[in-house]
């Protein structure tokens, strides 16, 4: 490549050139990452992501087609792992008010980004289960429909399921659903699943009405509080649940320009503006006044509030490869997960000839992973998944800047060159490096 741009002739100042798979690079960004641990951004969490059994890798959402793994082709699991994450969403509401000041910003990548963000508002509600004094707390963006409520639907790993935990048929219905992987599109457009709990919850604006309670395989559990109020008329995954369980289909909003009397749902659900009907003191108003009300009653009564969420997840930094930069973490034998001590980096990788022709993990070559704690000698073992390579092309451009420092980069450098003037890439950089890079500004700053 760098042959080539030579031959093109393209005015490159080569003094300035870095390769982010050198430990000369990587070296910093292991610092980077031990300082961002030191901050409460990094930490290390049991989650779901997307399984493929046959390359035995963990796949982003964008590498799972149609449910399939986009290499080997095969059926894609949910599976639990143990990872690292950076803490991205704590930025959550900056990354999309700033999202203003990049006036330069071409307005799709703009928009994009925007929508992956996805900030919702909405209100927290909670139902109290039937003979207990337990509450079941649920998330909507449409409570101006809670007068068609039918159901409630749980994800699987809901604290609830804890009552399940040794049926078999509880279990068999999670396996089920662990095949439908984790992304919300996967869900929406998977088949939809269900099983009846024992329990009722009561309506809490309906005297003596009681809704059943289901665990469902289109509720995530990342989302809100992993539990919803299921209004059939209205919401496509709750109709066709419906359909498919005999649940009542309770229509409350009709378009403005049909009468009442017309108005049916078949196979679609109404998710439309239109005038509220069926709903006692919310009849005749409109979808935006009917929420505004009900939120009022809501917190009057003492059983939810307004509540913003939004639908960016931590970024899941960990891969199960062997060619990334390595997480310069070590798990000592005493259960104690230790930073590698900053003399000690960089961390690097081991020099074997035909690496990857068997195996593709650091976690086959004991006398690499095999260390000792140097502090207390006890021994110990190092993390072997290796970073996303977005972390490398997240602040590649601040090295730029200097790119032969003793330092990862100096303030003053920074403070001339940047920002980036222009910047050359795929619509597919939009909701990852780009929005992965402002982060780390940020996060950076802080
Ligand atoms: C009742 C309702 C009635 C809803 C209706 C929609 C239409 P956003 O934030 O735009 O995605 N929801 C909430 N938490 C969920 C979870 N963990 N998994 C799956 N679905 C979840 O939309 C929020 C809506 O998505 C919420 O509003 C909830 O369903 C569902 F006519 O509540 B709604």
């Amino acid at each position: 490549m760098k042959k080539q741009l030579k031959k093109l002739g393209l005015s490159i100042d080569w003094e300035r050139e870095i390769s982010t798979c050198s430990p000369d690079y990587y070296k910093h960004q292991q610092k980077l990452f031990l300082e961002f641990y030191d901050k409460g951004l990094v930490y290390r969490k049991e989650n779901y992501v997307n399984w493929d059994p046959v390359d035995q890798t963990v796949l982003a959402n964008e590498q799972v087609i149609d449910g399939k793994g986009w290499r080997s082709g095969a059926q894609v699991e949910r599976k639990k792992l143990n990872q690292w994450f950076f803490n991205i969403s704590k930025f959550s509401n900056e990354l999309l008010s700033s999202l203003d000041e990049l006036v330069s910003w071409p307005n799709k990548v703009k928009i994009m980004q925007k929508n992956w963000i996805g900030k919702s508002f909405g209100c927290e509600i909670n139902f109290e289960i039937d003979n207990t004094k337990e509450k079941i707390n649920i998330f909507t963006t449409r409570p101006d429909t809670i007068f068609g409520a039918s159901f409630i639907a749980l994800s699987v790993d809901h604290p609830l399921s804890n009552n399940y935990k040794d049926d078999k048929n509880f279990q068999k219905f999670k396996k089920d659903c662990d095949k439908t992987g984790t992304t919300e599109e996967a869900l929406a457009n998977a088949e939809k699943l269900g099983f009846k709990t024992g329990f009722l919850v009561k309506h809490p604006f309906i005297q003596e009405k009681k809704l059943p309670v289901y665990f469902a395989n289109f509720v995530l559990m990342d989302y809100g509080s992993g539990a919803i109020f299921g209004c059939p008329a209205h919401d496509q995954r709750d109709l066709d649940f419906a359909h498919e369980y005999g649940i009542d289909v309770i229509p409350v909003v009709k378009p403005s320009n049909v009468k009442e009397n017309n108005f049916k749902i078949g196979s679609e659900a109404f998710t439309d503006d239109g005038i509220i009907i069926n709903s006692s003191f919310l009849n005749g108003l409109s979808v935006e006044e009917a929420k505004l009300k009900i939120i009022t009653e809501i917190e009057k009564k003492s059983i939810g509030r307004k509540k913003t969420n939004y639908k960016l997840r931590d970024w899941g930094i960990s891969r199960q490869r062997f060619w990334g930069c390595p997480i310069p973490i070590i798990y000592r034998e005493d259960g104690e997960i230790l930073a590698v001590e900053e003399e000690e980096l960089p961390v690097k990788l081991p020099d074997i000839k035909n690496f990857g022709e068997t195996s593709t993990s650091l976690n086959d070559i004991p006398n690499w992973k095999e260390t000792v704690c140097s502090k207390t000698g006890m021994k110990a073992y190092r993390e072997t998944d290796t970073f996303d390579t977005f972390f490398e092309s997240s602040w590649y451009y601040f090295r730029y800047c200097n790119a032969r420092l003793d330092k990862a980069f100096e303030k003053e450098d920074i403070n001339y060159w940047l920002p980036v003037d222009q910047y050359i890439g795929g619509i597919e950089h939009a909701i990852l490096h780009l929005l992965y890079s402002r982060f780390f500004t940020k996060a950076l700053r802080d």
